[in-house]
């Protein structure tokens, strides 16, 4: 059941006009820069979909594991009647693994930047969970989220629910912005169940962001096409080659082009210039160990309940509330 009438939520509009400055701003640093969101555009968000799948993207598959083992523990924490918002929802997938094992929830509120996912997301769950009330909102989730009057006035604990490992697309003093803003979004029952990737060897982390068969670089070249086409940009996609990095004092992966010649490209009514080997960096991955990531998550006032691992130990998925007291044990 989708709440008010089919209606979606739209929170603003999504034209690139909004995000021109960034990009010229971007382009005109000495180390060049895009902003990681132009990367899921409808082609972009399909690809990224096809990457998941890659047996080098280890990422989905670890964190399905752990979903699929301990939803049902997973679930006991959360307990009856809470409201799950999802932010930057796509498909909804991994919610699936949960709301099975959830008793009586008051409503599920995906929040998505693109209409095609959320929509098929609101269509898949309603046959499959008829019943649930959906609240779909369409939006940013990096700007302030409006949650509808009478979901956000509810007394229900809320669970802001964030897989996938998302939260490691912004840097750590952002990461904690955002959490904060959360925890104020949920009140003072919020609870936090967000899947992050852990720290490991550089190798395998290259290979999860350069994939064998080319996905990964597909969905990194994406970005100048969207340009080409939504801020009059002439990037010729041929002269730019993608790479993955790893940058070890950061703690993140990062995405780069790499300009394989001297070039001028135009972008809007700006022209900029390549030299050959010079980089755009366009998506930061970080990666944390446990500690690291329950101290950033302490920071926004979240205390850590759990954590539960897949069985090489490449991702956690953690539980944090905002309980003055815990009800589970904590874990050491
Ligand atoms: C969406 N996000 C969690 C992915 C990641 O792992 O940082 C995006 C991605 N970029 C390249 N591969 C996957």
């Amino acid at each position: 059941m989708i709440s008010h009438n089919q209606e979606i939520y739209a929170e603003e509009s999504f034209l690139i006009t909004s995000t021109l400055s960034e990009i010229l701003v971007g382009l005109s640093r000495p180390q060049k820069t895009l902003p990681a969101k132009l990367l899921y555009d409808d082609h972009g968000s399909q690809i990224f979909e096809e990457i998941c799948q890659t047996q080098d993207y280890y990422i989905t598959r670890a964190e399905t594991e752990i979903f699929r083992e301990h939803a049902p523990e997973m679930a006991k924490f959360i307990g009856q009647g809470a409201i799950i918002i999802e932010p930057g929802s796509g498909v909804s997938e991994k919610i699936r693994y949960l709301l099975p094992e959830l008793n009586k929830i008051r409503a599920y509120v995906p929040i998505e930047i693109s209409p095609e996912p959320l929509l098929k997301s609101c269509d898949v769950l309603t046959r499959q969970f008829p019943g649930l009330e959906i609240v779909p909102i369409l939006g940013d989730f990096e700007k302030e989220i409006i949650i509808p009057g009478e979901v956000s006035r509810s007394s229900s604990k809320k669970l802001i629910f964030f897989p996938g490992s998302t939260i490691g697309n912004f840097s750590p003093s952002q990461a904690a912005l955002l959490l904060r803003q959360w925890a104020r979004l949920a009140g003072k029952d919020a609870m936090l169940l967000i899947g992050v990737d852990r720290k490991k060897g550089r190798e395998k982390l290259i290979k999860a962001y350069d994939d064998q068969n080319g996905i990964t670089a597909d969905f990194n070249l994406n970005i100048l096409r969207r340009i080409n086409r939504e801020a009059n940009a002439n990037f010729d996609l041929t002269k730019f080659s993608h790479q993955a990095r790893y940058n070890d004092h950061k703690g993140r992966v990062e995405m780069h082009l790499v300009s394989r010649e001297d070039q001028m490209v135009k972008v809007h009514d700006s022209l900029f210039r390549f030299q050959a080997g010079e980089s755009i960096h366009t998506e930061s991955s970080y990666k944390y160990t446990p500690r690291e990531f329950k101290t950033l998550a302490e920071k926004a006032q979240f205390n850590y309940v759990k954590h539960w691992c897949d069985r090489e130990g490449l991702f956690c998925v953690y539980f944090f509330n905002r309980a003055g007291t815990h009800h589970v044990q904590k874990q050491a």
